[in-house]
């Protein structure tokens, strides 16, 4: 019997796991939290026993599978491989490159072997149809870093554990364990930030278990944050609570801006957002003045119809209230992989290349809207797509109109899914190509790197060895890459990995600066793959050794020792070194983000008379997206997939606690049990996502018998997006709730 350490890969937390098992047997006994782990010190949640769980499921798949008249068929890697791109050639080269789609999942921020290869087997699948789980979540973000800083990767994160006032809009952290900011047991700390005097205070339409621990919590009228928001500029404004401090003289559009807020008094706002004018003007006060203030915003201030607006009002506020760049602000953390350093000017936004063929809607940094999937499959004439690849993704539970989705994947000629469950979307491949788990895999974590409250680095070592004939997710993908390109695995390999590392020996910052590309690989492993790509970025990145063993400095083998996360320090001020716009400045009044304050203005907001309620999400512990209800220990208990409802609204429709009810909007119509709660405010309902386990021809036993639930996404409406980012809506649905 062994212990292992490494880390979980289920959410950004990354938390530490200490992991028992028995490697003759390759049993996993134990998954428990790693005490000495310093970022997470032994807290886990419940779904760390999803790694376990997930690893032993027995419906989990092994072995590539073929959809046949006679139902499916395992078959051997090397035919799946051979008609998978075979399939994919002929129709591209018949129907040209629109013909080919792709939407990539969440879990492939997890494995950082997929990060490293996915955009090459974008690049090798040549398609401008490019969707992915972004769009249904932060992609509102990057478009308004994108704006301000030159880059959509330069997200800020709030440096939790040394504010002194947490303003949280469309968050949950306390479930979600954060989300573009990576901090194990956030509960812990924002308590903490209580107990040294500071204040917590939440805007959502739910109290939330975050608004729970809050000192104060404020209802908020769905999809209004944008209204609130630019009210609490107005008065930072006009109450001169304004100061940049270091950024002052690197700011252009501050004017502007004022000129854009300054008819969004707090009165004009308060019927909008359901908050007070009075409680609008003192919290505008208490932020703008307190010593150490961060303003953070996730996905219900992401995937509303004002996402990219509200996401950048939300940088503004912080900015000009000189909350930013400095401790206890939203500050910008540095990866030892090197993925945030400083470069040259990059062009100014890119968006418009390419248009999808269905609705025209432009390409934003080489993506579509996932929303607009289903019709560039149903919609587009001539120019949809015929073939699609899916990796790790369940766009039939994740994306709107979820119904509309499953039947434009039928009418393909060839789907292949990158996945190891057999659910609701890969039922529709012809091929499913099953990576091992992460447990089987090496890591490092790369996407919570970017998104840490301190910086740090951590590999994570293969728990237990993938079978004879597993494939490791990385050498699928390169695989697949390297088959439509008609090159060889090493080959492609070889040449990602020189590219990479004569990018990064020309920073004139790296510690390996100098060094020929040939002497740099010449340090690394043989071993071919992403673990050695990863060395090369550690080596030569900011905290790198340089190649030079003897040097202090990290490399991959440095990490491998550790054998826990490596502790970097504390976020610095960086964010006038990071900015990649054109003159090295922000402008506060781009162009781009200020058009839809038009729409903003001249937005009525009332209820629509059909559909009277709005429609919120709802994550839970026990759930991860759509993917973890097959897990026994998570899915025991009660159906969680229920519909929160006021208990003064349920009285009017004459619905009781535990009723059928029937959930309807212009797309579409469930039926879900109705929870009856003084945690939502009127004239709001509340469902979660990631349910709806009960279409046949699924493997999914668990979930199918324990909490199959209904697909919220089958309500939501793939027509109205975030015009400014393309991202997708799922919340502030306008709805109709009847007894069932
Ligand atoms: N209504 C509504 N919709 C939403 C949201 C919401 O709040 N409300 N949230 C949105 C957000 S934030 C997100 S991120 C998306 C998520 O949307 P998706 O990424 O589409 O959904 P997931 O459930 O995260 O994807 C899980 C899929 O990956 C597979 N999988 C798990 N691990 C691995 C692995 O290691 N390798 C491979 N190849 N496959 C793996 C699972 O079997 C499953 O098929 O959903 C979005 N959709
Ligand atoms: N247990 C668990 N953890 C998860 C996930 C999971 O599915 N389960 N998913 C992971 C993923 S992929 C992500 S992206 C993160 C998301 O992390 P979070 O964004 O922290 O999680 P959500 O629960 O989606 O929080 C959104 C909040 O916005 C509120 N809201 C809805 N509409 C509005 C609005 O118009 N205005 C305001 N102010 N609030 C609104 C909702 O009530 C909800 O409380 O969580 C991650 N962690
Ligand atoms: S919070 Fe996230 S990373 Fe931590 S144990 Fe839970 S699922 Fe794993
Ligand atoms: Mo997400």
């Amino acid at each position: 019997m062994a212990w292992v350490k490494r880390s979980c890969t289920i959410c950004e937390a990354s938390c530490g796991l200490r992991i028992q098992i028995d490697r003759s047997r390759r049993k996993i006994q134990r998954v428990e939290g790693d005490p000495d782990d310093v970022r997470s010190r032994g807290f886990v949640c419940p779904k760390s026993q999803a790694m376990k769980a997930v690893y032993n499921d027995p419906d989990r798949l092994r072995q590539p599978l073929q959809k046949t008249a006679a139902g499916w068929r395992e078959i051997d890697w090397d035919t799946a491989f051979a008609e998978t791109a075979q399939r994919l050639l002929e129709t591209r080269e018949r129907y040209g490159f629109e013909a080919l789609g792709t939407y990539i999942g969440n879990p492939t921020g997890f494995d950082v072997g997929a990060m490293m290869y996915i955009p090459h087997l974008i690049q090798a699948l040549m398609t401008p149809h490019v969707f992915t789980a972004a769009t249904m979540d932060h992609f509102p973000k990057m478009v308004s870093s994108k704006a301000l800083y030159g880059k959509g990767t330069i997200l800020p994160v709030p440096d939790i554990d040394r504010c002194d006032y947490f303003l949280c809009l469309g968050a949950n952290p306390v479930v979600s364990q954060g989300s573009l900011m990576s901090a194990p047991a956030i509960g812990k700390r924002l308590r903490a930030l209580q107990e040294r005097g500071g204040k917590l205070v939440v805007i959502d339409p739910r109290r939330t278990e975050t608004a729970q621990i809050a000192d104060e919590h404020l209802f908020i009228r769905p999809g209004t944050d944008a209204y609130l928001l630019s009210a609490l500029l107005q008065v930072a404004f006009e109450e001169s609570l304004i100061d940049p401090r270091h950024l002052a003289d690197h700011l252009d559009g501050i004017e502007e801006l004022e000129r854009q807020v300054v008819s969004f008094t707090p009165e004009t706002v308060a019927d909008i957002t359901n908050i007070e004018a009075g409680t609008i003007r003192r919290l505008a006060r208490e932020y703008a003045q307190s010593q150490h203030g961060v303003c953070y915003g996730r996905v219900g201030t992401c995937t509303v119809r004002y996402g990219t607006l509200t996401s950048y009002l939300i940088d503004a506020l912080g900015i000009v209230t000189g909350h930013f760049d400095r401790p206890g602000g939203m500050m910008f953390p540095r990866s030892a992989t090197g993925e945030q350093e400083a470069g040259a000017p990059l062009p100014e936004f890119e968006i418009g290349r390419w248009h999808s063929a269905a609705r025209g809607f432009p390409e934003i940094d080489g993506q579509m809207p996932a929303a607009a999937l289903a019709e560039e499959i149903d919609a587009a004439g001539d120019r949809r797509i015929r073939a699609l690849l899916t990796v790790a993704g369940n766009p039939v539970l994740s994306t709107p109109n979820g119904t509309r989705l499953e039947r434009a994947l039928e009418s393909l000629d060839f789907m292949v899914a990158v996945d190891f469950y057999l659910n609701e979307t890969t039922r529709h491949a012809d091929i499913i190509l099953p990576p091992v788990t992460t447990l089987e895999m090496e890591g490092l974590d790369a996407l919570s790197a970017g998104t840490a409250v301190h910086n740090f680095a951590r590999y994570s070592p293969a728990v237990i060895e993938a079978p004879q004939d597993g494939k490791l997710q990385w050498e699928i993908l390169l695989e697949l890459a390297a088959r439509l390109q008609g090159t060889s695995t090493q080959s492609l390999e070889r040449t990602i990995l020189e590219k990479q590392t004569k990018r990064y020996l020309k920073r004139p910052d790296s510690p390996a600066h100098g060094l020929s590309v040939e002497e740099a690989i010449g340090q690394l492993d043989d071993r071919p793959g992403p673990m050695r790509l990863v060395d090369m970025m550690l080596r030569a990145g900011p905290y790198g050794d340089g190649f030079d063993e003897h040097r202090q400095g990290l490399s991959l083998r440095k990490l491998r020792n550790a054998n826990t996360p490596i502790a970097l320090g504390d976020l610095q001020p960086r964010l006038l070194e990071l900015l990649r716009t054109p003159k090295r400045r922000i402008n506060l009044a781009h162009p781009y983000l200020l058009q839809d304050f038009q729409a903003l203005r001249g937005d009525p907001a009332v209820a629509d008379e059909h559909y009277p309620f709005l429609l919120i999400g709802r994550r839970q512990v026990q759930n991860m997206n759509t993917w973890l209800h097959n897990v026994p220990q998570l899915a025991k208990g009660r159906p969680r997939c229920t519909l929160l409802i006021n208990r003064e609204d349920a009285a009017g429709l004459g619905i009781n606690d535990g009723q059928a009810v029937r959930l309807a909007s212009r797309v579409g119509e469930i039926e879900v049990p109705a929870e009856i709660s003084d945690a939502v405010m009127a004239g709001v309902v509340s469902l979660p996502h990631g349910f709806g386990h009960c279409v046949d021809d699924t493997r999914l036993h668990v979930a199918a018998a324990k909490q199959p639930g209904a697909n919220v996404n089958a309500i939501t409406d793939e027509q109205p997006l975030d015009p400014l980012s393309g991202t997708g809506i799922a919340n502030a649905i306008p709805v109709r709730v009847q007894p069932g």
